[in-house]
């Protein structure tokens, strides 16, 4: 037995999918969803701890590759098997047991890995946002709004989210959907109120004129104009625009972040641990944007208030200095999975769970067991050696 505190041991993951409408569809470049599939999972020690946690994967294979489908097959064959029954040496030594002789599936690698950060804050009795080293006490909050059917009706939308207090307002964006609604909204809101767009990879170079135009509206910041898997490309971009580029898709690993900041292809990052594959490279990424002066934010995914806790304490650490996509649970759900549900105050920041030890919510069980479509169980094959020092003992 190690006597490393933070030493853990996951006997069994329970995996549920479940299934939850929007309040309203939500439509990017390229797709609109309109009820959530969310995987959630749940990690059990040997001593009886548990957490939650959550796979951020969508229905379709239209943000990045993976979907639920095959995040959840990812996890019941290859991954789940690399951990369970396993001693490891604190949560840090998760992500290279997922990624070593393993190549994408990113998703599903985040939602195990971040379990155990999960579950290490749990038996730690700390915060999670404590454990990473975070230092916010509440995290600032801006909104993303989808497409919609017209400037007037964006507008509508982007005054109503100033008024409840978010600082910042991101504007889904796509060829056709583009100036016009980013020119309506700028002229709505003033000059005082950050906004920003997000074109989850609508355009290529051969729009170079019209991303230029954007510049007049003194963005923050253009999200993924290009190509989900393009470095180079944006730097080329980059160099022709004054609004900073921010990468989203782009960014899947620390490589791929300092690629980034030396070839120039954008000027922030936004991080989504479920798109790098967890927490320990969220942090890395972090960290080099810091020594980097690269501000960072935290994406969102749609999440449950499940994976929202694991965001909000990632958004916790000092170099999150830009509002992230971290809207309360009612910008979402009718009514969350967790208690208590996440809430905004009036100037737009959410608080950080300081006072509840592990993630900070509770996954309310009737309503979990009334949305879920499918349940699995995964324990640790019999010939293990932690089973065969149990019968031993
Ligand atoms: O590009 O940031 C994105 C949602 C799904 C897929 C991609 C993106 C988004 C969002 C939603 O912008 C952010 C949120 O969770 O509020
Ligand atoms: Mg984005």
């Amino acid at each position: 037995m190690t006597t490393n505190p933070l030493s853990l041991n996951v006997a069994r993951i329970e995996l549920r999918e479940v299934r939850l409408p929007l309040r309203e569809p939500f439509r990017i470049s390229s797709g609109v969803c309109t009820e959530r599939r969310i995987m959630l999972l749940q990690l059990f020690d040997a001593d009886g701890s548990s957490v939650w946690a959550e796979c951020v994967a969508g229905e379709e294979p239209n943000y990045t590759e993976e979907t639920i489908d095959t995040a959840w097959y990812a996890i019941t064959q290859w991954l789940a098997p690399r951990v369970l029954g396993k001693t490891v040496d604190g949560p840090a030594a998760v992500s290279p047991l997922l990624s070593q002789n393993f190549r994408g599936h990113p998703m599903a690698r985040a939602a195990v890995e971040m379990g155990f950060w999960g579950l290490a804050a749990t038996v730690a009795e700390l915060p999670l946002s404590r454990l990473i080293g975070g230092t916010h006490e509440r995290v600032v909050t801006g909104i993303s709004i989808g497409i919609q059917e017209s400037p007037d009706a964006l507008v509508q939308r982007a005054k109503a989210a100033v008024a409840e207090g978010y600082q910042k307002v991101k504007l889904k964006i796509q060829p056709g959907a583009d100036i016009a609604y980013v020119h309506a909204v700028r002229a709505a809101l003033g000059d005082d109120i950050d906004i920003a767009v997000d074109a989850n990879s609508a355009y290529t170079l051969r729009d170079v004129n019209l991303l230029k135009e954007l510049d007049a509206f003194a963005l923050l910041m253009i999200e993924q104009p290009l190509g989900q898997d393009d470095i180079i490309r944006h730097a080329e971009l980059q160099r022709q625009l004054t609004t900073p580029i921010c990468l989203d898709e782009s960014i899947t690993s620390l490589d791929r972040a300092e690629d980034m900041i030396n070839m120039g292809s954008g000027r922030i990052i936004n991080i989504k641990p479920g798109r790098v594959g967890g927490f320990a490279t969220s942090i890395a990424i972090h960290d080099l944007c810091l020594q980097s002066g690269v501000p960072v934010w935290c994406g969102g995914m749609l999440e449950s208030g499940v994976g929202r806790a694991y965001n909000v304490a990632l958004a916790s650490l000092p170099n999150f200095t830009l509002p992230g996509d971290l809207s309360p649970s009612h910008r979402y759900w009718e009514r969350d999975l967790v208690t208590p549900e996440w809430t905004m105050d009036e100037s737009g920041t959410v608080g950080v769970p300081l006072d509840r030890p592990g993630i900070g919510v509770t996954p309310d069980m009737d309503r979990i067991d009334e949305l879920t479509v499918r349940h699995e169980t995964l324990i640790a094959p019999r010939s293990d050696a932690s089973m065969t020092g149990a019968r031993n003992a």
